[in-house]
């Protein structure tokens, strides 16, 4: 490990930008006749920490030239350092009303007033360049570029806010501290020296023995600064998260460390978010902050490409540390030695010569989906309760078996032969939405347009993920001709559970010689239009986990081939549901 010194203990000049009160009773009544915005979940983020002071020295969305400064070179116009662009993006119809000078209410989603904000710059970023120079790369790949192509409006709006109150959090109350209130506690413990920890993961032994060392070598203290705004989707949620810190806490020596909660929304921005990183660490009164491998990198590119290299982030932060006035602790990954039963850096481990085991973030999401046993020497029984909880083997996760194919297929009767199967194990509750009963409630009224079946089918998708989400089984059957809505359920279903795409292949000759119910004879007398398989499309799935065939195996051994599979896929256990 290497550190980087420059202490200015509890951070420089703090920027809150609250209103109190006189000016606040004005505010909020004059708030009245502004017209609204209602903040985006990632713009509440930000404004809490603009207002809270944790963006310092910012005093608002950022303005054009500032903006213009930030993407090429870092720096806000006056010269600042400040690497990431933080604005408050519109639509198009929103951006046209507003005009320098105007005043706006800025809202929370239940309406709350958060702030006001008198409008400086509106005007249509360059948002090819911003992915380019903020990001390093166009690639929807990356998180941030994917929401600034995908979700942000096409027009920002700079400006100076006065804040009307903070946004409102219902949950853990004791870990939610502010600067000014992080900076007081230090103070009144008399720690003048304190390295921060950013993370977005769970902490096992090895975080725990790397922040130990940390603060060790800095001869101060630790403050535990998780994300719970917004990380990378698909990252294991903070509440389970923030239980699993609160037990880890208790392993440190008495005194040594605290945790306190930030509500950043991260871009994932690798070597710049470092930078800022350092920057709301330093307004939260810390002197220095750790910084590992991969710091706030997104991982790979769809083509397994890193979007940084692994030190891109300590070396750009390294070169600004002076300027940025707080200290910066690398450090190596740390691995576990079973010779000498303790944690090292791997270099040194390689040094020496000494084997040593680690267990990727990948490997114990596996572990905890098949009931392994996680070693002790890789985290706390208590963390690994926590983590059970909220990440059960999959034979007590819920699952979805979404079958697809044409009218007359055979979906339903297969699906209704696999669910008193299901039933007959007993365990889990079963729920079966079958197309055509569906459309006499869930989606009673829509016909067979695209975007009908769109609605149909991702509506299905939504009622089947929240089974997933309470653990039970939802098995659907609709025709689902589209590869885009069933890619949609599939996304996400697998947030909560298991999806298990099931394809009945029977040909559309097949099909149209057992016309059940007669509608094929009708499709092709032209009584019915836009007949699946006869005037409208069927893009069949390429993906598919399952898929049977009708024509040489009847309905029960069919059924029997998707319960084999859920039970060699341990949604399943032999023997119970
Ligand atoms: S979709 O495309 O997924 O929304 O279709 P779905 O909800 O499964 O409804 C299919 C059932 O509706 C009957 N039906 C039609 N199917 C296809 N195309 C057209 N135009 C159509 N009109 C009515 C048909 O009976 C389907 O039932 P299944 O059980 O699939 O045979």
């Amino acid at each position: 490990m290497k550190t980087v010194s420059l202490i200015e203990p509890h951070g420089g000049e703090l920027c809150e930008l609250l209103l109190t009160g006189e000016a606040l009773d004005a505010a909020r009544e004059a708030a009245l006749h502004y017209p609204s915005i209602t903040l985006t979940p990632r713009q509440i983020c930000d404004i809490e920490l603009l207002l809270n002071g944790g963006f310092s020295p910012l005093r608002g969305f950022l303005n054009r030239a500032d903006y213009d400064g930030v993407v090429e070179n870092m720096r806000l116009a006056d010269g600042t350092l400040w690497p990431i662009p933080v604005t408050l993006d519109v639509p198009e119809e929103t951006a046209k009303k507003l005009g320098e000078g105007d005043r706006v209410a800025l809202r929370d989603q239940t309406g709350l007033l958060l702030a006001v904000l008198t409008v400086g710059d509106v005007w249509r970023p360059d948002k090819q360049r911003e992915a380019e120079k903020v990001f390093g790369t166009t690639s929807t790949g990356h998180p941030a570029v994917a929401y600034l192509f995908d979700e942000a409006g096409d027009y920002y709006v700079g400006g100076t806010l006065e804040g009307i109150q903070l946004p409102r959090h219902y949950d853990f109350h004791d870990l939610r501290r502010t600067p000014r209130q992080m900076r007081a506690l230090f103070e009144e413990k008399g720690w003048d020296r304190v390295v921060a920890f950013q993370t977005r993961n769970p902490m096992h032994r090895a975080h725990k023995e790397l922040t130990d060392r940390a603060a060790e070598e800095i001869g101060g203290h630790l403050l535990i600064h998780p994300v719970v705004g917004m990380t990378k989707p698909g990252d294991i949620d903070y509440y389970t998260r923030v239980r699993c810190y609160r037990e880890l806490l208790k392993y440190y020596p008495e005194g040594r460390a605290t945790i306190s909660l930030l509500p950043l929304a991260m871009r994932m921005g690798g070597p710049r978010e470092a930078v800022w990183h350092a920057i709301i660490r330093k307004n939260y009164g810390c002197t220095h902050l750790i910084v590992g491998r991969d710091h706030a990198g997104p991982g790979k590119d769809r083509d397994g490409t890193p979007f940084y290299g692994p030190y891109d982030a300590q070396e750009l932060i390294l070169k600004h540390s002076e300027e940025l006035g707080i200290g910066v602790v690398d450090f190596k990954l740390m691995v576990y030695v079973p010779s000498k039963d303790t944690y090292m850096p791997i270099d040194e481990a390689k040094a020496q010569g000494l084997a040593f085991e680690m267990i990727s973030g990948t490997q114990l999401r596996r572990m905890l989906a098949d009931g392994d046993e996680i070693p002790a020497w890789f985290s706390y029984p208590e963390v690994v309760a926590e983590l059970r909880k909220t990440h059960p083997p999959k034979h007590r996760q819920g699952f979805t078996v979404f079958f697809t194919g044409l009218s007359g297929s055979g979906k339903s009767t297969i699906a209704n032969a696999l669910m008193v199967k299901l039933l007959e194990r007993g365990g889990r509750p079963v729920t079966l939405l079958d197309g055509d009963v569906v459309r006499t409630h869930l989606s009673k009224g829509l016909g067979f347009s695209k975007e009908d079946r769109s609605t149909n089918v991702q509506r299905i998708g939504f009622v089947a993920s929240e089974i997933t989400k309470h653990r039970g089984i939802a098995l659907c059957a609709p025709i689902a001709p589209y590869e885009a809505d069933r890619r949609a359920n599939r996304n996400l279903i697998e947030q909560y559970g298991g999806y298990i795409e099931v394809f009945v292949d029977t040909p559309l000759e097949e099909c149209e010689k057992r016309d059940v119910k007669g509608l094929y004879a009708k499709a092709r007398a032209g009584i019915i239009k836009g007949f699946t398989g006869i005037d409208d499309p069927y893009e069949a799935p390429t993906d598919a986990e399952i898929v049977l065939d009708t024509v040489n195996n009847d309905a029960e051994a069919c059924a029997d081939q998707v319960l084999h599979y859920l039970i060699e896929a341990g949604y399943l256990k032999d023997g119970e549901a």
